[in-house]
């Protein structure tokens, strides 16, 4: 293993990283310094802001610098991983860059994750450090630090934006921080080093890291830029979590920082409030999930004004219909584009200059020409276009294994370094890809990726549940919409008793079943295991 990365990475093979550097994907650039362009050029100009607080290029930049001394200073140091639960606040903001320059990697957390997710983060990633908000969304995030402090013991810090209430504030990391960080004592990372740490939402299980380095998410950030034409004048709206990849880096955040646009944060995506923002922030670019997309276009069908000022709105997460995308243009007065993307990496976009039907009707192609896309039936030979098989990626900003996961990244990858991406695709003649399925476990309720694995092990373990078995049912608004389906072992269990059981075990509310479906037994295959797909076919018929 190269020296400098840390155990449990998979490096790209020696020869194809010197393609993708010879290729010019990768520049040996930093993520941490995709501000500093913007603080020299224009530093006056808004990087960021909540429609309250702004942030200019210059001030975001020193903040960044004194937070990075700040967490030095605490003995935070490069490599080590700090487990970063934030809502899309300001701080977000210069914290990831305090951490990309100090080369300490953060791992992002999303504001939903509650107990459950937040220990198996830690413990996965090492995490020496948990950033947090004091209260969010009616949830004190302090007992829960407290409980991870006890239960994993590598994390050693915890720092609050807010009231610390006896742990560190973010406030004072920054106002303890050198003004003047000394020459020599802060060098910066190795771009081919792993830069953050993202969550999967495609993998069955147990939840799984990827690592992505500062050379390939750097590349992923501006091409996504350059496609979606970011510019000075862009103004993004993170409507999204930022934790996650699509608000984050496609182009997101990062891209519209790399652009030297506005970042307008929002910490909720309900239109008659993201309405109000994009009109007095002059909002021109923003990035949703389909039952979001519909959100708007039924405030908007129903008067809620139209967000007059937006000019780009981007679609993904999960399958976008055709009825809805084709309601954007004429109700919201913006152009769609459809985006098909995966934290392990490889992104598809509709361009600006596609077809329309194109936009309409397909996720997009992919991004780089160094995207290595096959598309293969079971047997593992590749299929002719139009016919739907399992989509195989390698490239320049895909991912070659998950973060200490030898196991899992022996069936997760092909031998020659594709990633399985679990989705079922076709693929059209100009190259556009159509998803048409998954064949993994993993239930896909409008963006969120559900592991359904690790939801049914928590409801097994409430006293009245002999068996059970989550499935996916199609939904208009969702998409898919998750059914628990129960054997009781006695008295049968309420949807009530096991929404409070599976909070109680301090697990995420959008992996809570959305309806509890009592049975005397399931339909089972030869084998045994039960037939998820009769199980699903009858609870439609029903
Ligand atoms: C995005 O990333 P993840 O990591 O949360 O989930 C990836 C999975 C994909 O493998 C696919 O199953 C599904 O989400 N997906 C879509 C889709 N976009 C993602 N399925 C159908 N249509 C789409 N447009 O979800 C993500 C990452 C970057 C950009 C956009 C989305």
């Amino acid at each position: 293993m190269a020296a400098g990365f840390p155990d449990g990475f998979v490096p790209w093979p020696k020869d194809t990283a010197d393609h993708y550097r010879a290729k010019g994907y990768w520049q040996g650039s930093t993520l941490g310094s995709i501000l500093r362009d913007g603080a020299r050029e224009r530093p006056d100009h808004t990087a960021v802001t909540d429609g309250e607080r702004r942030l200019g290029y210059r001030e975001l930049d020193r903040e960044a610098d004194r937070l990075r001394a700040g967490l030095a200073a605490r003995g935070i140091r490069a490599g080590e991983r700090v487990l970063v639960h934030l809502p899309n606040i300001i701080e977000f903001v210069p914290l990831c860059f305090a951490l990309f320059r100090l080369g300490a990697v953060p791992v992002l957390a999303l504001p939903a994750h509650r107990e459950t997710e937040i220990v198996s983060l830690a413990r996965l990633s090492g995490a020496v450090a948990y950033v947090i908000p004091d209260e969010h969304a009616g949830f004190d995030h302090r007992p829960l630090a407290r409980c991870l402090r006890e239960r994993v013991p590598s994390v050693r810090e915890v720092i609050v934006v807010g009231d610390a209430d006896g742990f560190t504030s973010y406030g004072d990391v920054v106002a303890a921080a050198p003004s003047r960080p000394k020459d020599g004592t802060t060098p910066e990372p190795d771009p081919s080093e792993v830069a953050v740490l993202l969550l999967s939402g495609g993998t069955t299980g147990l939840p799984k890291l990827i690592p992505r380095t500062h050379d390939d998410y750097h590349y992923n950030v501006r091409a996504s830029a350059r496609v979606c034409g970011f510019d000075e004048d862009t103004r993004y709206l993170t409507a999204l979590p930022m934790a996650h990849n699509f608000p984050l880096a496609c182009p997101g955040m990062l891209g519209t920082l790399w652009a030297g646009g506005t970042v307008v944060l929002s910490t909720g995506a309900n239109p008659h409030d993201a309405f109000r923002l994009i009109e007095s922030e002059g909002v021109t670019a923003t990035a949703l999930v389909p039952p979001l997309a519909l959100a708007w276009l039924d405030a908007a069908e129903q008067g809620a004004g139209r967000p007059g000022t937006l000019k780009l709105l981007q679609v993904g997460g999960s399958r976008l219909k055709e009825e809805t995308a084709r309601r954007v243009g004429p109700l919201l007065g913006c152009s769609l584009q459809q985006v098909y993307g995966m934290a392990e990496g490889l992104l598809n976009f509709t361009r600006s200059d596609d077809p329309p039907e194109l936009v309409l009707t397909t996720q997009g192609r992919p991004l780089s020409e160094g995207d290595e896309v096959r598309i293969v039936a079971p047997d593992g030979s590749e299929v002719p276009d139009g016919e739907v098989g399992e989509l195989q990626v390698r490239g320049p900003y895909t991912i070659r294994g998950y973060h200490r996961a030898e196991e899992h990244n022996a069936t997760a990858f092909t031998p020659d370094g594709h990633y399985r991406t679990g989705d079922l695709v076709r693929r059209l003649p100009s190259g556009h890809l159509v998803v048409e399925g998954r064949t993994k476990d993993v239930i896909n309720r409008g963006g969120d990726k559900i592991p359904v694995e690790e939801v049914e092990n928590h409801l097994l373990a409430h006293p009245a549940i002999h068996d059970v078995a989550l499935v996916g049912l199609p939904d208009d608004t969702l998409g898919e919409r998750t059914w628990a389906c129960v054997i009781p072992g006695g008295t049968p269990p309420t949807r009530r008793e096991l929404l409070a059981h599976l909070t109680a075990r301090g697990v995420a509310a959008y992996k809570h079943p959305d309806r509890v479906r009592i049975m005397d037994d399931f339909p089972r295959t030869g084998l045994g295991k039960v037939n998820r797909r009769e199980l699903a076919r009858r609870l439609r018929e029903a």
